[in-house]
């Protein structure tokens, strides 16, 4: 079977191949990459569930083959929440329009948690996943990975907020973890584990 991934995140690729695979799941997942006419999917909705949907359904609907979604974001105590569903474009909120996003968007919220004490740092990733099947079944699941925000940026993997945030019972922040070491705990890793369970009853 062959799975559409409705992401232009090339890292979200292997990561659900791995997690599938190792779920036991004969399936090849492909990005938008191999779809270049796929349609723009605005991320209108006030939540990640709702913006999963969204996506993979204009994903099913464009290629006829089972499509999986993720939406996800971090979720900052101290913020009420925010930037949730505005994770990836945080800085452009203010008005902010410099050239990487990813840094741009990780040193506001430093800048925001500034006079912030380490006991009310805390956060949390979340990640939700939808499939959407050609036959109009759908599903979502979630996953979360709780944590707090250091005042400095540490580590060069991942991506995102990745290098300020160390989930809990942890000392290391995500960008110091190896792709294997955060995908076993983080709120994607859970999300699309939760996914491969799913897909192996409906597919
Ligand atoms: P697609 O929508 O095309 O999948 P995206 O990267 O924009 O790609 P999201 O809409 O889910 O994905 O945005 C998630 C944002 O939340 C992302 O840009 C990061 O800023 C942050 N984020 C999500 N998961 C993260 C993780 O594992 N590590 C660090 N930051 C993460």
């Amino acid at each position: 079977t062959t799975i559409v991934l409705a992401t232009r995140n090339a890292k979200k690729i292997p990561e659900m191949q791995a997690i599938l695979t190792e779920a036991g799941l004969d399936a090849e997942v492909v990005g938008l990459g191999s779809y270049p006419d796929a349609p723009e999917v605005p991320e209108t909705e006030p939540t990640f569930a709702g913006n999963a949907l969204l996506k993979a359904r204009a994903i099913a609907k464009h290629t006829g083959l089972p499509a999986v979604a993720d939406d996800s974001g971090l979720c900052v105590d101290e913020l009420h929440g925010m930037p949730g569903v505005l994770s990836a474009r945080w800085s452009g909120c203010f008005g902010e329009q410099s050239g990487d996003k990813d840094s741009a968007n990780l040193e506001l919220v430093l800048d925001q948690l500034s006079d912030t004490p380490h006991e009310r740092r805390g956060a949390e990733f979340v990640s939700a996943a939808a499939i959407v099947l050609p036959s109009g079944t759908e599903d979502v699941v979630e996953g979360v990975m709780r944590g707090h925000l250091i005042d400095k940026s540490r580590g060069e993997n991942g991506f995102g907020y990745d290098p300020i945030f160390v989930p809990e019972g942890e000392t290391r922040t995500t960008a110091e973890m190896s792709g294997a070491e955060k995908n076993a705990i983080s709120h994607r890793g859970i999300a699309f584990r939760r996914l491969a369970e799913r897909l192996q009853e409906l597919l």
